[in-house]
């Protein structure tokens, strides 16, 4: 029996603009993308793995800028750097006229991929042995630009030829094994909000004529296994792309054993994003000033143990002291975290509407408020019921606190 090593890494966006971050920080973190590739690379020749294995996304656009294209192309032209494979992905799709992928624009640019890149340029299934392995095939398929994405790569006939191939092999103890590297998304488990690309069945994966697939596309690692093998898995984005995309990053590495039965996979994760992103929540009632609210996003980052190094978002949550404004984080603050955003959409003011409701009508007061409760519970509609809000509050701090300044603009559900 042998054991095949990959190292999984895929979806590392490099070029990504990180509109989301405050400018001083998107350069930073277009250091730390290329330090994962790096990295990853690096973690491939230590490991001593057969191949690396990059199901898509490696750029983040089509056309990225020259200095992100050559920086790509000289990470694998690492002397000790492994075979790789490359399934262009949804973002970084194949096409003749690809900047990035097509071989005499690359030429013409006078940066070639080097030898011991192979990109898979078709959408339908080809495959390539694996050098010192020729029993073991890697087979691989890309996105095209411009090109529907409804289609299903792991569908009976899709994959066909592949299931022919595999007839041809020894049915003896050198039987191989047959590897799929590509991009698409796994259907029940894509996240809200991201686009359907490729996608697939846990059961077609199952029935699939591949004893291994690495994808790309889902942003969080997930992998696919029983009878104590992992028949395919995500190792998610290299690094946290945005906010949404919680936790720990990084890449994977897998080992086959081929020789008896059914190869089965098994998986290692590896970090390769030193920052973690957060998602957490804070109760601030009963806060008196504003850096008691800091102090309480402080002490909810201390419980989840994030670090200065991380990202995080705080959704405050709560009724603030009577005429506590809070119009974001502090001086004190911004150490804590490389960047924090703090949601204040769920605080409300600390006032009492069910005594409001209550009362007889007798002030002004309670008859204005009284109006805009009739209002409010009328409407279903979230941003117009948000706007009732922010008036019957706007409304009670006139009355109460003489003062009006802007406070509830970020109000929500
Ligand atoms: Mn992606």
């Amino acid at each position: 029996m042998a054991v095949v090593r990959f190292l999984q890494v895929s979806d590392l966006h490099l070029g990504r603009p990180f509109g989301s971050l405050p400018a001083e920080r998107r350069s930073d973190r277009r250091r730390d993308q290329r330090r994962a590739l790096e990295l990853a690379v690096r973690l491939a020749m230590e490991r001593g793995v057969h191949a690396i294995l990059l199901p898509g996304d490696l750029f983040d656009m089509e056309w990225v800028d020259a200095d992100t294209l050559a920086f790509a192309v000289e990470a694998f032209k690492v002397s000790g750097c492994p075979p790789v494979f490359v399934a262009p992905g949804n973002h970084d799709p194949y096409s003749d006229a690809s900047p990035t992928w097509s071989p005499s624009l690359m030429r013409a640019r006078g940066c070639p991929w080097p030898e011991h890149v192979h990109v898979f340029t078709t959408v339908e299934w080809s495959a390539r042995p694996l050098p010192g392995m020729e029993s073991v095939r890697i087979w691989g398929r890309c996105a095209i630009a411009g090109v529907a994405s409804a289609e299903r790569p792991l569908g009976p006939e899709a994959v066909s030829h592949v299931e022919r191939a595999r007839g041809t092999r020894p049915q003896d103890g050198s039987a191989g094994a047959d590897v799929a590297v590509f991009h698409g998304s796994r259907e029940g488990f894509l996240p809200p909000g991201q686009k359907s690309w490729a996608p697939f069945s846990d059961d077609e994966a199952w029935r699939s004529p591949f004893d291994y697939l690495a994808v790309g596309h889902i942003h969080t690692a997930q992998r696919l296994q029983g009878d104590g093998a992992v028949r395919l898995a995500y190792a998610g984005a290299a690094i946290g792309l945005d906010f949404g995309e919680l936790g720990t990053h990084g890449c994977c590495e897998v080992r086959l054993a081929v020789g008896e039965g059914r190869p089965g996979a098994e998986l290692e994760f590896i970090e390769l994003d030193r920052r973690q992103v957060f998602d957490i929540a804070a109760d601030v009632t009963g806060c008196g000033s504003a850096e008691q609210v800091d102090r309480r996003i402080a002490k909810a980052l201390d419980q989840v143990g994030a670090s200065e190094q991380d990202l995080a978002t705080v959704r405050l949550a709560g009724r603030l002291g009577r005429g506590v404004r809070y119009a974001g984080p502090g001086p004190e603050l911004r150490p804590r975290a490389f960047h924090l955003r703090v949601d204040t959409r769920g605080l409300r003011p600390d006032y009492d509407l069910d005594a409001l409701r209550a009362g007889d009508g007798g002030s002004t007061e309670e008859r204005f408020a009284r109006a805009l409760l009739a209002q409010l519970d009328a409407e279903q509609d979230p941003a117009r019921r948000a706007g009732i809000e922010a008036a019957l509050y706007y409304g009670l701090d006139a009355f109460r606190l003489h003062e009006v300044t802007p406070a509830y603009e970020e109000l929500g559900g």
